[in-house]
């Protein structure tokens, strides 16, 4: 009877365990969260730091960098795009944890940046400095200023805006949300990313960042972590369908991928291996910045407002129907009650006049209720939109990649321009919405309060913009056979 018991523990035990790997794909049972990170505590950046500190002394940096200069012909302008560079912020957070436990890779919500980038926090002196000085373009402040690289030469982390102090206006979140949208597999997503958003980061900071050997800065990290985070958030939209999709052609345009082609510089990982997040070797989610969410009740806000001056301007009836009821408002306080019918129709179209007038302050509310609710989903405290110069209520149109970095990726000019078009539609879409203010300038306006309240600032330092892309030879195809097998 005993061992009946213990069997059937056992059986019992050996199902839950079915349905657990059943369920989730393996035994991630504990997924590490991914946070932005200005949504880290201090603790926890201050963790990241050190991790990275760690790595560099002993030489993790300077080898992820080599890596990814190594395989760049093998992982660029290819479907591969997106699941090798999965898997690559994965390995750097495999580091991070050896480097410091409990340590997570963090990204970097550049959208909340969108229209000043180089205002942002992460170019500040106490976090990863800001542009290039002098004639050698080296950062001269940041936590990380005193880094010397190895991959290709000894150099120091170079930085050349793309817009001399400044740097071009990356996607938005709507820009990005027409990406996830209007992609409908994964082939679709990874070639919209890698010509569209990425290269906007990469080109506007400039320096080792339009390098194959980009991961020298540690941002690479977090700009890849939120490249990752959009193939999620694509991924999330329908999980079942999407968690383990793959289609598109490698690089050379003429094998196609599949769950069995090996990761460039990991022979020993596939394809298929590094597609789910859920996975037992991924294992991890994202914490959102709720920029999705800010988005949604702008919409819904600037809808409401839309329409609602809508039918009280072009409705020249309800003008007359409010003009009457004022009139029959003051006849009726005199009148009203002497003759009952009348007094009926005054209190009728009272009524409505009450409708209208609620409906201003039911406006007023909701566009002052939408900003608070706006700021609330991004998880900024209260913010002062009269910091903004008007013009940054709205958002910009970024300008054209640079031809030099289109030629160096060897992706089509063609589908950079393609995406870029696609992008302005976006932008100008929302920008033709009257009452819409965008999550980047409610967090811009956070922004702007932080500088003018801050203690310690960067000395600014003059440099013309540049006007030229520097020019690159393209890459050349190679056959995806051709990969080399990593030592
Ligand atoms: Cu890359």
């Amino acid at each position: 009877m005993k061992n009946f018991f213990a069997v059937v523990i056992g059986l019992l035990l050996l199902a839950l365990q079915l349905v657990e790997a059943g369920s989730n794909g393996g035994g991630c049972k504990n997924p590490i969260v991914r946070k932005e990170i200005r949504s880290a505590s201090d603790e926890e950046r201050k963790n990241f730091f050190e991790a990275l500190q760690v790595m560099k002394n002993n030489g993790v940096v300077d080898k992820l960098a080599k890596i990814h200069n190594d395989q760049a012909n093998y992982v660029h302008n290819s479907t591969i795009f997106l699941a090798f560079h999965r898997y690559f912020v994965k390995v750097f957070e495999n580091e991070l944890q050896k480097a410091k436990p409990g340590v997570s890779a963090l990204y970097w919500d550049w959208t909340l940046d969108a229209q000043h980038p180089e205002n942002s926090i992460l170019f500040t002196p106490e976090w990863f400095g800001g542009n290039g000085q002098g004639d050698d373009h080296c950062v001269k402040d940041g936590i990380f200023k005193e880094w010397q690289f190895t991959t290709i030469d000894k150099h120091c982390l170079k930085r050349i805006y793309n817009k001399g102090n400044a740097i071009n206006a990356l996607y938005p979140y709507e820009a990005i949300l027409g990406n996830i949208n209007n992609s409908a597999n994964y082939d679709q997503l990874t070639h919209a990313i890698e010509g569209g958003c990425h290269g906007f980061v990469h080109l506007g900071m400039g320096g080792d960042m339009t390098e194959m050997y980009a991961p020298n800065d540690i941002t690479f990290w977090l700009h890849h972590g939120m490249i990752d985070m959009i193939y999620y958030q694509w991924q999330m939209v329908d999980y079942e369908t999407r968690k383990n999709d793959i289609s598109g052609k490698l690089v050379g345009g003429v094998e196609e991928i599949s769950h069995d082609t090996p990761l460039p510089g990991y022979p020993d990982v596939k394809v298929g291996d590094v597609l789910d997040f859920k996975n037992n070797l991924l294992c991890y989610v994202y914490e959102e910045t709720g920029t999705a969410k800010a988005m949604k009740i702008a919409e819904e806000a600037a809808r409401k407002a839309a329409e609602y001056k809508k039918s009280q301007g072009s409705g020249k009836g309800n003008s007359k129907r409010d003009l009457l009821g004022g009139v029959l408002g003051a006849v009726g306080d005199t009148v009203g009650n002497v003759v009952e019918d009348v007094g009926d129709v005054v209190k009728d179209v009272g009524d409505v006049v009450e409708d209208v007038v609620e409906s201003v302050s039911d406006l007023l509310d909701a566009v002052g209720d939408a900003i608070k609710d706006i700021t609330k989903a991004l998880g900024l405290e209260d913010v002062d939109l009269n910091l903004l110069d008007p013009k940054d209520l709205k958002l910009p149109i970024p300008d054209k990649p640079c031809g030099g970095w289109v030629a160096m990726t060897g992706i089509s000019p063609a589908l950079i321009d393609e995406q870029h078009k696609q992008m302005v539609q976006t932008i100008k879409k929302y920008n033709s919405m009257k009452y819409y203010i965008s999550p980047s300038a409610i967090h811009y306006a956070h922004r702007l309060a932080a500088i003018r309240n801050a203690t310690t600032t960067s000395t600014p330092v003059v440099v013309p913009p540049r006007r030229k892309c520097i020019p690159r030879t393209p890459s050349p195809a190679p056959a995806y056979s051709a990969l080399p097998v990593a030592a």
